[in-house]
């Protein structure tokens, strides 16, 4: 596997140096993408299909008695994010190389990626991801590629040329190290770089120390830096408060902004030039504190007036926000913030002072309003408002669904929205056909080209629709349907492996693969599951052979601190341990957990699905991804009407998927009435189940149950539980009718062009970033 890698990486690499070669003559506005994370999962693959060399390598390794699939599995997944949020960077990059757009990503190189998931007795635990261990193929080192980072210091005061001007004295150093990743596109000599920094300690590191005799120390204190790059969080929501997780962000954004700023000054003079030449795009929140870097540079290092630099600053960024609730967003204590970068803190008190001062003239005195759209908090931790800080800034906010982008509107952020309509934007997320379709599913990926008479689909996903036209067509019904056997096939010999669960290929295969999460209501799946058990306990024989055999998959990791997520992945175990033990079910039903869920793992399981599910509660996804990895591979939805299902629905028709539970402006009144509010009975009945202890664990399981009871249903699951049963049942009526299934999964999958990364990446380039492509002559 090591030898296939470095082949392949010299193939790669010849394109990336060409690549770069070129976009250096041509010099074009180049877009830089900036995130704290990036899940690339496997790249062995992925690269051999982008450079178009799959059937020459695989002949070869044949030559010399290897079979390249066999070889293909060896490979660890690059781990780099928790979620949704970092596999869309992911995509976005492979789409960004295809569309020869000349962008580069820059993100941190953790020696430990996320957790890898083990399950011992039904419980989760985490264990280190050591992915470094035996060298990375597809990274290209580069020692003299590095820069100097500073934290901690002083500030002091300088008069120069006459002028006032303040100076960072900073306390500490550590050096930034480049790791370049290719990303090949498709159909396309264009390979860009994802660059990612590497803290080493730097060479001025405490000298003290070594001169003054303490050694130890010395040593001690050089390993300290190297902690920055340690360790990805493994939380993808809740804000950490911790001085790491800051000096990470800052990092990664000091290094990126020294090497764009030393790439911009090769060729110009002036940095008046500056926003002709570059777009920077802050994914999330996590690199906002770039816009306070870029202002100290252009101000204190570059001594351009503050209404200069801030006009640039405001031409060159836009952000992201992956978000829903306010609560989401990040907030940096003041304390800590003025500790580890002094001098960032005056300057983000300068840009709220202007800030302020500019909205007193269009919202007077109303101090509320103010202070809610004010970059510090106040309150018992003065914090710092990190969206706020990009609000103020960036010139355009881009929402990832309509939906959200109304959320984002109309409550996270209602104040800025009525002041800066314009900066407000929809980009509708989107998965990239090439690893989705092309790699993962490749039986599906050669009936589309046949039927389609072309492979052109694989750079212009549009053409997919073409299949609409055979919807109805009984040969591509047959290939459909093997195709979709075939896959059913390797994932039941997986989990077989796996869980030694032994599953029937006649049953339909039921779902839901995605972080743990309370919102995403793995409970309510599991509820549904635990109501379908009882009711194939109460049936007599001639009632069960009406039963549409089920085999429900649920896999995905809990963050390490998240109690309640956690419990849901015991009782998953619980009832998988009942169910599929007991004889009276047999085939009917069968639960399988299947551990340490990742990108690979996806890869697998979502061509070989028949329905997926995604259950989030109305207003609280702001797009979901992996919904439109499930519609690419023809993979029916049972879905609520949320983030970017709403538009799936639009494409392909609502009667093309199960559509359930309470809509986004529903929610908040539902909340309202709280207690009022009663489940169904069927609802109360399999929370006692669970409550009684008839899935064993009966201590452990009662705070769980009381999420959902007593009028702490948040999440609604109880009001949702029967209009969830029904889409469920109309599921199960549709897989009985074989052709129609098949015919509305043809229509899944024609229906997918939209949620192409593709297509997000066409709407940034025109609409946020100003980029034209860049191509590489062949
Ligand atoms: C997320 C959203 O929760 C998810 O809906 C969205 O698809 C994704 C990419 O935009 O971003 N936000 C965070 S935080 N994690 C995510 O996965």
């Amino acid at each position: 596997m090591q030898a296939l890698a470095h082949s392949v990486r010299d193939r790669l690499i010849e394109r990336w140096h060409d690549t770069h070669q070129y976009f250096k003559k041509k010099d074009p506005k180049r877009i830089y993408f900036l995130s704290l994370e990036f899940l690339m999962g496997r790249s062995l693959t992925n690269s051999v299909t982008n450079l178009g060399i799959q059937d020459q390598y695989a002949d070869a390794l044949t030559q010399l008695g290897f079979d390249y699939e066999v070889l293909a599995e060896q490979e660890g997944d690059a781990a780099l994010g928790n979620g949704g949020l970092a596999r869309f960077a992911a995509c976005q990059m492979d789409s960004l190389a295809t569309l020869d757009y000349p962008a580069w990503g820059y993100g941190l190189r953790y020696q430990y990626g996320l957790f890898r998931q083990i399950i011992v007795d039904g419980f989760q635990h985490e264990q280190p991801d050591f992915w470094l261990n035996f060298g990375n193929p597809w990274e290209i080192e580069r020692v003299h590629v590095s820069y100097p980072v500073k934290f901690y210091g002083t500030v002091e005061e300088e008069v120069l040329n006459g002028k006032k001007c303040k100076i960072w004295i900073p306390g500490e150093s550590v050096e930034a190290v480049a790791y370049d990743n290719p990303i090949p596109g498709y159909g396309t000599r264009n390979a860009i770089n994802l660059r990612l920094w590497a803290a080493k300690p730097s060479d001025q590191y405490d000298m003290e120390s070594y001169t003054t005799g303490d050694y130890i120390n010395a040593i001690v204190n050089r390993q300290k830096a190297e902690t920055i790059s340690n360790v990805l969080y493994p939380d993808d929501r809740s804000y950490q408060g911790k001085e790491l997780r800051l000096k990470q962000q800052y990092f990664f954004v000091s290094a990126s902004l020294q090497d764009i700023m030393r790439r911009f000054k090769d060729l110009h003079r002036s940095f008046d030039e500056f926003p002709e030449k570059v777009a920077l795009q802050i994914n999330d929140t996590h690199p906002s504190i770039s816009i306070a870097e870029v202002m100290r540079v252009l101000v204190d290092e570059e001594h351009l007036d503050w209404s200069k630099a801030w006009d640039i600053a405001c031409r060159i960024f836009s952000v992201t926000i992956h978000a829903v609730q306010p609560e989401g967003l990040e907030k940096i204590p003041v304390d800590l913030l003025g500790s580890v970068l002094p001098r960032h803190l005056e300057i983000i008190y300068e840009i709220n002072y202007r800030l302020v001062e500019e909205l007193k003239k269009s919202f007077g005195q109303d101090y509320d309003k103010l202070s809610r759209m004010s970059i510090i908090e106040e309150g018992a931790v003065k914090s710092i408002r990190m969206a706020n800080l990009s609000l103020a800034c960036c010139h355009t906010v881009n929402g990832v669904s309509r939906v959200h982008l109304e959320t984002l509107k109309t409550r996270v952020f209602k104040d800025y929205y009525e002041l800066w309509p314009q900066k407000f934007q929809c980009k509708t997320n989107g998965v990239t056909q090439r690893r989705w379709i092309v790699v993962s599913n490749p039986s599906l990926c050669s009936i589309i080209s046949k039927w389609l008479g072309t492979e052109a689909w694989i750079r212009n996903v549009d053409l997919i629709s073409g299949l609409r036209e055979y919807a109805k067509d009984p040969d591509l019904h047959t290939e459909w349907k093997n195709m979709k056997r075939v896959n059913k096939m390797r994932l039941a010999e997986y989990i077989e492996t796996l869980t030694s669960v032994k599953v029937s290929l006649d049953a339909m295969f039921n779902v839901q693969i995605k972080r743990i999460h309370e919102y995403k209501r793995q409970l309510l799946n599991m509820l549904g599951i635990i109501h379908r058990y009882d009711c194939i306990k109460n049936m007599d024989e001639s009632d069960k052979r009406r039963v549409v055999p089920r085999v429900c998959i649920i896999g995905g990791k809990a963050a390490p601190g998240y109690e309640v997520a956690k419990k849901i992945i015991k009782l998953c175990h619980a009832v998988a341990d009942k169910v599929n033990n007991d004889p009276d079910v047999g085939d009917l039903l069968k639960v399988v957990f299947i551990p340490d869920y990742n990108v690979s793992v996806a890869e697998l399981v979502i061509p070989g699905s028949d329905l997926s599910q995604h259950l989030s509660t109305a207003g609280h996804e702001a797009s979901g991804t992996g919904c439109m990895k499930f519609l690419m591979n023809g993979c029916l939805l049972l879905a609520t009407a949320d983030g970017s299902a709403v538009e799936i629905a639009e494409e392909i028709g609502a009667e093309n998927m199960f559509l359930f539970g309470a809509k986004v402006d529903e929610v908040p009144a539902l909340r309202e009435k709280g207690t009022t509010l009663k489940g169904s009975l069927q609802f109360a009945r399999v929370v006692r189940m669970v409550r009684d202890g008839y899935f064993g664990f009966k201590d452990y399981f009662k705070s769980l149950c009381d999420t959902v009871e007593d009028g702490g249903d948040f999440y609604l699951l109880g009001y949702d539980f029967a209009s969830y049963l029904e889409a469920q049942a109309a599921a199960d009526r549709t897989f009985v009718d074989q052709e129609k299934w098949t015919q509305m999964s043809i229509l899944s999958t024609a229906g997918s062009g939209k949620f192409s990364s593709d297509r997000t990446i066409e709407e940034y380039a025109q609409q946020s970033w100003g980029i034209e492509p860049c191509k590489c002559p062949f």
